[in-house]
Formats: C-alpha cells, structure tokens, sequence
C-alpha cells in the first residue's frame, strides 16, 4: 500500500474489545461492515487491549485472544494489504492521547454513559478509573486517525456522540485539529439479543455461553443452541413475530446471513413452525462459519504471517498517529521534545 493511495481515501476505523469470545453480534454490528465498506476506504481495525483490561483479564488468555481476534478479521475477509490492523497497546499514542482528552472531557458526560453504568453493574467489585474514563480513549483511538466514519453497534452510539463533542470542544478552544466522524450503525442487526435472554444484547463476555454464538463453535453447539433460544409461547410465525423479542432476534439473524429484508425473511416463514425457522437459521449460520472458521484455522496457525501483519500495521499506524499528537501537543502549549 503505497502512502498515496492511503493519503487519498476516507479513514474507516472500528475496534473490539479482546474480551470473552467473538460473537455473531459483533460480526453482524460490526465486522460484516468494517467488509462491506473497505472496498472505498482506507479501514483501520484494531484489537482495543487497552480497553479490555478495564475488566480484570487472565494474561494468558488475553495474550491468545489478542491473536485470535485479530486472525478472526482475517478470516472475516479483511484484506491486509489495502488496510492497517493492529494491537492498541503497540501504539502508544493512544494511551497519550487519551491522557490529553481526559482533560476535555466532563465527568457529567461520563456519568451519562450506559455502558459504564451496565459495567459497574455486572463487575461491582471492581469499578474502577479506566471504567469511567473508557469513552476518552476510545474518542482518542478514532481521533488520531482523523477518521470519516465508524462502523459499530447501536450499543455504541452514545460513546460516538461523545467523541464528537470532544473534538468540536477541542477544535472550538484552539482551531480545527480533528476531524469530526460520523457513525455508521447498520439499519439491520444492530443490536443482535441474547439467545436465552431475548431482551438483552448478545455479549461475547456473557458467562453463560448458551447466550451468544461464538464465531468459532463447532456445527453441532451451533445446531444445539438456535434449537435452545428462547422465543413464546405461539408457536407459528405470522407478520407479528417481527415484534417480539426472541423469535424477531432469530429472524433478523437469518435475514443478515441470507442478504434477505425482514418482510421478505417474514414472509417466507409465515404460518411455519417456529423450529422451522430455527432448523434454517442452523443451516445457514453453519454454512456461513465453516469456510470462516476453515480460514480462521489456517491463519492463525500461522504465527509468522499474523505478528507480521501486526507489526506492520503498528508500525503504520504510529506514523499515521504522530501526526496527530504532535498537532495536539502544539496547540495545548507543550514544549516539543529536544528543543527544551
Ligand atoms: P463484552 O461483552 O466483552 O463487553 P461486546 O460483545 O459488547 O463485549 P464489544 O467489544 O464491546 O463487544 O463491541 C465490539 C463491537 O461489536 C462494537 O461495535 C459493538 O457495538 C458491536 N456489538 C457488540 N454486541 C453487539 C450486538 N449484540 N449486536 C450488534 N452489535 C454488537
Ligand atoms: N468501545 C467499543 C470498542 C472500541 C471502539 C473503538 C469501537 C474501542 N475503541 C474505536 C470503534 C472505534 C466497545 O466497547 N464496543
């Protein structure tokens, strides 16, 4: 990739946490269109270490998830010569950054954040200051790069809105510094449910596994759980079905694995038993994830070739983001380094 061809097009930058097991709702919020939107953007997708530690993790399984994941945007289809994939952690500008924008950023806004509220919930005995101050590297993490748009879930609708108040507040108090990004939240699939808890969002850290599919079960888990979701009490799909939260997940699942509407998906079920629908639903998510989970093994039992790729993307990745930082440390008023 020339520097050129990476100067002329928009920036496309997305990342997930190393936490728990990749699930289909992060490929159906996220990945599949980190795919879909490459072709016209330089993508940069990284594997957030940094921000998975604001939850206590194992070393060991983060130094392997921090691999697997990584392998598994490979397999997705992410093309790593026309995009930059790394490990926050390798770039250090991120940590820098976020130190700075820390400082422009209120703890009322923090407060707002549900997703630090739901954490504080489910780990009560560790609320810590990286919980809280989380929005602030993720703001700096999309912000080095002056990124155009950012493929997410809905789930992560409110830490974009604050990272665009960050960066007009910064581009208001000295002059324009950042760019502004825009999300791109896709319209289906969104916020994929929890198999057994249709009225949560599927989380690949859930501790109950039953609750999300895992982009790397094996066919006869992904079978057993689609038979297992939780739907009601009727028992045959009508236009209604769309409405209600366990067999509407299901469905939206199929409609995003076969490329079809939800009227359409609708439809073509109506008037079917729900187990139609989920012998189906099995059907195509095992042909979806066996050729992914076939070149997922091939990648990552390539060592050499994966830490290349990610050394090259860090390597890429803090020239892109010295740029920035230096900017910032100009305008705010730091002394540059060497002349002191
Ligand atoms: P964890 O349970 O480990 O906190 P998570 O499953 O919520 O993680 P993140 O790392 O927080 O995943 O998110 C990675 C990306 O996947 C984000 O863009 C997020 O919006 C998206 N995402 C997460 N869960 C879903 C879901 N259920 N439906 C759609 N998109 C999702
Ligand atoms: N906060 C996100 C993960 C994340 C991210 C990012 C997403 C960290 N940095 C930059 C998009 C852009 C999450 O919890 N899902």
């Amino acid at each position: 990739m020339s520097e050129l061809q990476k100067d002329k097009k928009p920036i496309l930058l997305s990342g997930i946490q190393p936490s728990g097991h990749l699930a289909l709702g992060n490929y159906v919020g996220a990945m599949r269109n980190w795919v879909n939107l490459q072709q016209d953007y330089l993508g940069i997708f990284i594997v957030v270490d940094m921000h998975a530690i604001t939850v206590r993790q194992k070393p060991a399984d983060l130094r392997n998830r921090c691999l697997s994941f990584a392998a598994q945007y490979l397999a997705a289809g992410i093309d790593p010569d026309e995009n930059i994939i790394f490990i926050q952690s390798h770039v250090p500008q991120h940590a820098e950054l976020s130190w700075v924008l820390n400082c422009y950023t209120y703890m009322g806004e923090l407060n707002r954040m549900t997703q630090f509220k739901d954490k504080s919930q489910r780990h009560g005995d560790n609320i810590n200051a990286g919980l809280y101050t989380y929005p602030a590297l993720m703001a700096a993490d999309i912000l080095l790069y002056q990124t155009d748009l950012v493929p997410v879930g809905a789930d992560q609708k409110q830490h974009l809105e604050l990272t665009r108040d960050i960066a007009n507040r910064f581009n208001n108090t000295y002059s324009p510094t950042f760019k502004v990004p825009e999300p791109f939240i896709p319209k289906a699939g969104a916020r994929i449910m929890s198999l057994q808890e249709p009225d949560k969002k599927m989380s690949k850290s859930d501790t109950n596994e039953n609750n999300y599919i895992s982009l790397l079960d094996p066919p006869d888990v992904l079978r057993r759980k689609i038979k297992r979701a939780v739907t009601d009490s009727a028992r045959e799909i009508t236009p209604e079905s769309l409405h209600h939260s366990g067999i509407g997940n299901l469905l939206t699942i199929f409609s995003v694995l076969n490329d079809m509407s939800l009227e359409a998906v609708a439809n073509q079920f109506e008037g079917q038993q729900y187990s139609v629908l989920k012998g189906e639903l099995a059907d195509s998510l095992v042909a979806f994830l066996e050729p992914f989970q076939q070149r997922y093994s091939k990648i990552i039992g390539e060592k050499g070739y994966l830490t290349d790729i990610l050394d090259q993307g860090a390597g890429q990745a803090r020239y892109l983001a010295t740029k920035t930082l230096s900017k910032v440390y100009r305008k705010i008023g730091f002394v540059p380094a060497g002349r002191s």
